[in-house]
């Protein structure tokens, strides 16, 4: 009796063994870059470690790639390579491309990549945000500023945008949105556009900053990751604004930092991984989410945005922003549909 209980015990353990072994779900995070100071690599692992905090079989491996993006092609053949990953997440619209190889070398390796598009790869679902809006609405307040009276505004009527490196969802929705929004806030506001070459050398981005500041440019919108800090500290030292993509960080330098356009990167990674894990995604589907959704958003409720630019501003964003959010559609929304360029 005695002994057929130990049997029986020892049978269940070794069930819940063998059940533990077969539930756990074993998730890679690729940054592609490194994460600090990076909002959406930030939000990226946080959605993840969102998702292992809530469950006690999720385990979350964190690989950051660096900059020499030469090398995340191999670095992610190397990843899939040990087979022990259910999903890897990565982020960024370069991802997919770079991780064809990876997944044509591994058949099996499923793949969750944010802020980027790709259709119809059966191992890869995308997800990507209207940066079209995103950028827009950031393009309309540089421009309100930029006529306003301002402490830090100029008599020229420009306005400044600084990104880390070309690319795609930069020529076909970021840039094309941010002067879309200038132009809707007054016809003859010019775009100082400057392009950086890096993610992370916060000097060089400082000096682009100061040069532009030196022909007329009152407000900045930065999309340097690491690199930001350069362009937030010029823009104090000469009392000029920055607009901050991504993420709601006024904080950072309240006064300074005026508007901040935030995608819900975490929550995206944090539904997507989930939907994954329970096999609800759908590989080779994408989707696109903008404003009305709720995963693109201007954030004017942090009262840092209040207390930084006129009353004016505030009220002349607002019904802009009421347009943008409305569920049905409106001629603003239609001038800002994502071009497909996939
Ligand atoms: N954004 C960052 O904040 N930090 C980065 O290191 C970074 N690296 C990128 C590398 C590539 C190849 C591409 C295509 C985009 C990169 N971005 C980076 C931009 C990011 O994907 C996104 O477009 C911006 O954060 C604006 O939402």
């Amino acid at each position: 009796m005695r002994r057929s209980g130990w049997v029986v015990s020892g049978a269940l353990l070794a069930l819940c063994l063998v059940a533990a072994v077969v539930a756990a779900y074993d998730i890679a995070i690729f940054v592609p870059g490194v994460v600090a100071g990076s909002p959406l690599y930030e939000d990226l692992v946080s959605g993840v470690e969102k998702v292992a905090a809530e469950m006690d079989d999720v385990t979350v491996k964190v690989l950051e790639a660096g900059f020499d993006q030469s090398t995340w092609e191999e670095q992610m053949i190397s990843l899939a390579a040990t087979e022990e990953y259910d999903l890897i997440v990565t982020s960024n619209g370069a991802m997919p491309f770079v991780s064809m190889p990876a997944a044509e070398a591994f058949p099996e390796q499923k793949f969750l990549i944010v802020d980027s598009i790709i259709a119809g790869h059966s191992q890869m679902y995308t997800v990507l945000y209207n940066q079209v809006e995103q950028a827009a609405v950031m393009g309309y307040l540089a421009g309100l500023v930029t006529a306003s009276d301002m402490d830090g505004a100029t008599p020229e009527l420009k306005v400044g945008f600084i990104a880390g490196q070309e690319y795609e969802a930069l020529d076909s929705m970021i840039k094309p949105g941010y002067e879309l929004g200038a132009k809707l806030a007054n016809p003859v506001t010019e775009v100082d556009f400057r392009v950086l070459g890096n993610w992370w050398d916060a000097n060089k981005a400082g000096e682009l900053a100061n040069s532009m500041i030196d022909v007329g440019v009152d407000v900045i919108m930065t999309v340097c990751g690491g690199a930001n800090q350069g362009v937030i500290t010029a823009c104090q030292e000469r009392g000029k604004y920055v607009l901050y993509l991504d993420k709601d960080n006024y904080d950072l330098a309240p006064g300074t930092i005026i508007g901040c356009s935030a995608l819900a990167q975490e929550t995206v990674v944090y539904e997507n991984v989930k939907a994954a894990m329970t096999g609800n995604l759908l590989w080779g589907e994408y989707k696109i989410l903008g404003i009305s959704d709720g995963y693109v958003n201007f954030v004017d409720t942090n009262p840092l945005y209040e207390s930084s630019v006129t009353a004016k501003i505030v009220a002349d964003m607002g019904v802009f922003l009421a347009d943008l959010r409305a569920f049905f559609p409106t001629w603003l929304k239609s001038q800002m549909v994502v071009p497909q360029y996939w």
